[in-house]
């Protein structure tokens, strides 16, 4: 079972609703995600297992990105061995700083994206056009509630600019943060459901013309972090009224000099959490009105 986001074929806006794969059920009087996080874990489960509104086949609906409200989209990096080997390569004169953080007791963390700029399953993300080297990065998704529980696992990709990075760590924010960087999605499976987050797969396959020109396939197992100590250190000196996501770093990183172009798709599976498809456009142009952007 998942907790969609999606536009509802009776009013033509967002509703909020459970999809058991052949059908979505709305949840009555709640239009928003951020209202669910609002609630504690448990209070969450009773929520949805009496959604009793409308129902739409489940294939019939257009999904939203999960995310909307005050929700913020966080980011941890350096996560796994992979990323730090990524980062040493690409970063000539600061290798350094990736090395320590990997092995550090504090995370990296960093602010990804307000709600509103998220692209959804099916969406567009995009590579700026002041980079040359640009990658998906699938990430786990941690769904954390205002009082900062797990309460689903949802697939997160941190869009991201190599070169920028590359440069100087100092750019992180201009390689990470801008319009087309971050999609979540399709929805968000809810943390009873998961057995064990420590053993999901992730794959990322991009396909260009038809053709796929990367794979690969990673597991969280080789997360060097654990769940909810990440979600502890951002609630540590912050709050959430409409919760947050928090994307646990990416385990898979093409190497260089591969690069996403305009025109690829990007999809990205995450074990029994879901498959998270968009494609690539290049530059600010192509991503204006998503989300009733100017
Ligand atoms: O330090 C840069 C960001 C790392 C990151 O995004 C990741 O490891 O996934
Ligand atoms: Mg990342």
């Amino acid at each position: 079972m998942h907790i969609v986001r999606f536009v509802s074929p009776l009013t033509d806006a967002p509703a909020v609703g459970v999809d058991d794969g052949e059908r979505v059920v709305e949840l009555s009087g709640v239009t928003t995600v951020a209202e669910l996080l609002r609630l504690p874990v448990e209070g969450l489960r009773e929520r949805v297992a009496g959604a009793d509104g409308p129902e739409h086949p489940s294939g019939s609906v257009r999904r939203l990105a999960p995310v909307d409200g005050q929700m913020e989209v966080w980011a941890a990096g350096v996560t796994y061995r992979r990323s730090r080997e990524a980062r040493v390569l690409e970063s000539e004169r600061a290798a350094d700083v990736y090395e320590l953080v990997y092995d550090a007791e504090r995370p990296e963390l960093f602010f990804k994206s307000v709600a509103w700029k998220v692209s959804g399953d099916g969406g567009r993300i995009a590579v700026r056009s002041d980079s040359e080297i640009d990658v998906p990065e699938p990430e786990l998704g941690l769904v954390l509630n205002a009082a900062g529980e797990i309460a689903g696992y949802t697939v997160v990709d941190d869009v991201s600019s190599r070169t920028i990075e590359g440069v100087n760590p100092l750019y992180l924010p201009q390689a990470k943060i801008y319009l087309g960087a971050c999609a979540v999605g399709p929805a968000i499976r809810p943390v009873w459901e998961v057995s064990d987050p420590y053993a999901l797969d992730i794959t990322l396959s991009i396909a260009r013309a038809g053709e796929t020109v990367w794979d690969g396939k990673a597991s969280t197992s080789q997360l060097n972090r654990r769940l909810d100590d990440l979600a502890g250190y951002l609630y540590r000196a912050d709050v959430f009224p409409d919760g947050a996501v928090l994307a646990t770093g990416t385990c898979l990183v093409p190497d260089l000099p591969f690069t996403l172009q305009d025109g690829d798709t990007v999809t990205i599976g995450i074990g029994e959490v879901g498959i998270l498809t968009t494609g690539v456009v290049k530059g600010l142009e192509p991503m204006r009105g998503i989300g009733g952007v100017l």
